[in-house]
């Protein structure tokens, strides 16, 4: 089942010299592609409707704050089943509890500064990838 997912390197990543570390990382899984890639500075425009499920939520505003602090790469990888593919990369939200081997267990402590953004499911990514990629067909 080819898919296509919005990936985020969050301004931590950038900040840190980490974006080829783990952009290798992506292409190393076998059959994936990037199909897209920027090196963007986000502005609360596109955070608001990204990040707008977390609305209210005490994270947010930091959230926002962190987001736009620097420039973030966004890409689009494309291959099989990479929606969950790149979840398991990535590892869940909270570093310290994500294993060892995945991008933020290897490389994140602070749940905040977790280095990726992954789309979540394949609603999510049709939204976002319109949303950061509008002229991608
Ligand atoms: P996800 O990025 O793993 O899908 P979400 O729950 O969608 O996680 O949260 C979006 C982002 O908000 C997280 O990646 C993280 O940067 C930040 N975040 C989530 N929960 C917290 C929290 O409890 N404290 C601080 N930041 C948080």
């Amino acid at each position: 089942m080819s898919q296509r997912t919005l990936v985020l390197l969050k301004p931590d990543a950038v900040r840190r010299g980490l974006v080829g570390e783990i952009l290798g990382r992506i292409e190393r899984k076998a059959g994936w592609t990037i199909g897209a890639l920027e090196l963007r500075t986000l502005d609360r425009g596109i955070l608001e409707q990204h990040y707008a499920e977390h609305v209210g939520r005490p994270f947010y505003e930091p959230l926002v704050a962190f987001m736009e602090s620097g420039p973030s790469v966004a890409l689009v990888v494309e291959g099989e089943r990479v929606i969950e593919g790149l979840r398991a990369l990535a590892g869940p939200t909270d570093p310290i509890a994500a294993a060892p081997g995945s991008i933020r267990g290897d490389f994140g402590t602070i749940v905040r500064e977790n280095l990726v953004h992954a789309s979540d499911s394949e609603e999510s990514a049709d939204r976002e990838i319109k949303l950061f990629f509008p002229g991608l067909a």
